[in-house]
């Protein structure tokens, strides 16, 4: 055997062995690469006579070939190998349950669910969604709802005064959310139709009063808005939001600074059983607030009062909840307890609309 045909089978046979493919490249490189052991066998070419070199030249090329050729075979079949096993290892069992992404396995707070809902439910009627600040002057969050300086009424409201500011104004965490109304006046002309939810913020803490809490109202302005039609709005609220073809609504007069006439909302319910049935019994909860915008708030927003006229209303989204799904305390909402949200919450994909159903 000579020396080629020696070296040639000594590649050959550790192209066989190789058993993957890092191996492989390890023994290409051990022969074909920069030093390797035939590349050393052709530097050997220069220094032959023309005789040898017309014979060796010939045969080591046949030799690079045929090595080449076997790792590039070998090569395939190792790459075969690995695919296989990867399809033996990585199979997958498509019984098995479908694994939830986070997305799904999160659960959306009632309140924000309620405020969905509610929003779903006047959007339908045709009303557009507005926000604004938390923190709001003086001016928009009471002297523009005509509550004077000074008047009772501030008092019904525990308010968060911020500190003052360079020039002593001293902004608060609005009490309500009627300061979007305002602005909302100030820069849209009539008609306006428009419903806010939001944060508000009463120095108040209880089983029934968190002192960060939520309200949606709602305002409604154009020539002839009048009792009757807020009637109208207020009745087929409670029934979509309540699930209930008929609701009855007992309206009674109330006070407040923004609205006059202002009147507080009962609706229908049997409490004789452990739980709280809207549509149905003689007994009443009071649900929400509302009335006819006050002349002194559309004057204070440029709107002439012999033209134009309003309604508006406000509820706490949290009691709303609670009411609708039966829960008892108010401070759990803001606990964060992962099991509580998990057994109060809803699917995230489950969007409330009216078309699909409200609650799911
Ligand atoms: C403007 C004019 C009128 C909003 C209204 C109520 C009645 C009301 C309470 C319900 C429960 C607040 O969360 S609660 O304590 N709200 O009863 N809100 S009328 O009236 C407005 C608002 C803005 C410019």
């Amino acid at each position: 055997m000579t020396d080629i045909e020696k070296l040639e089978s000594s590649i050959l046979a550790d192209i066989d062995t190789a058993s993957d493919e890092a191996a492989l490249e390890a023994v290409r490189v051990a022969a074909l690469g920069k030093k390797g052991s035939i590349s050393e066998v052709m530097k050997t070419l220069g220094r032959m006579s023309n005789e040898e070199r017309k014979e060796m030249g010939p045969k080591l090329n046949g030799l690079k070939t045929a090595i080449a050729d076997a790792i590039a075979s070998r090569k395939e079949i190792l790459k075969r190998e690995a695919i296989e096993k990867r399809l033996v290892s990585e199979t997958t069992d498509v019984t098995l349950p479908v694994r939830q992404s986070p997305a799904e396995a999160g659960r959306i707070h009632p309140i924000s669910q309620v405020m969905d809902e509610i929003t779903a439910i006047f959007a339908d009627m045709g009303f557009s969604v507005a926000e604004g600040p938390d923190i709001e002057t003086d001016y928009y969050n009471f002297v523009a709802l005509n509550f004077p300086e000074g008047h009772p009424a501030r008092e019904m409201h525990d308010t968060f005064f911020m500190e003052p500011d360079e020039n002593g104004e001293r902004k608060v965490l609005r009490t309500h959310t009627s300061p979007v109304q305002i602005r909302t006046m100030e820069t849209q002309e009539p008609p306006i139709r428009i419903v806010i939810p939001g944060k508000t913020y009463r120095f108040d803490s209880d089983a029934t009063h968190s002192p960060m809490f939520h309200q949606l109202e709602g305002l409604v302005i154009d020539k002839s808005a009048n009792i009757a039609n807020l009637k109208w709005v207020l009745e087929e609220f409670c029934k979509a939001f309540f699930e209930v073809d008929a609701v009855k609504m007992r309206f009674r007069p109330s006070f407040f600074p923004f609205t006059e006439p202002s009147l507080e909302v009962d609706i229908q319910c049997d409490r004789s059983g452990n739980e709280v049935r809207f549509g149905e019994g003689d007994d009443w909860m009071e649900i929400l607030g509302c009335g006819m915008v006050h002349p002194n708030v559309l004057r204070n927003c440029n709107l002439d009062p012999d033209v134009y006229q309003g309604f508006a209303w406000g509820m706490g989204i949290d009691r709303i909840a609670m009411l609708k799904y039966g829960m008892p305390d108010l401070r759990d909402f803001f606990n964060a307890d992962v099991r509580w949200i998990r057994h109060y919450g809803f699917r995230p994909l489950d969007i409330p609309t009216l078309f699909g159903g409200l609650s799911g």
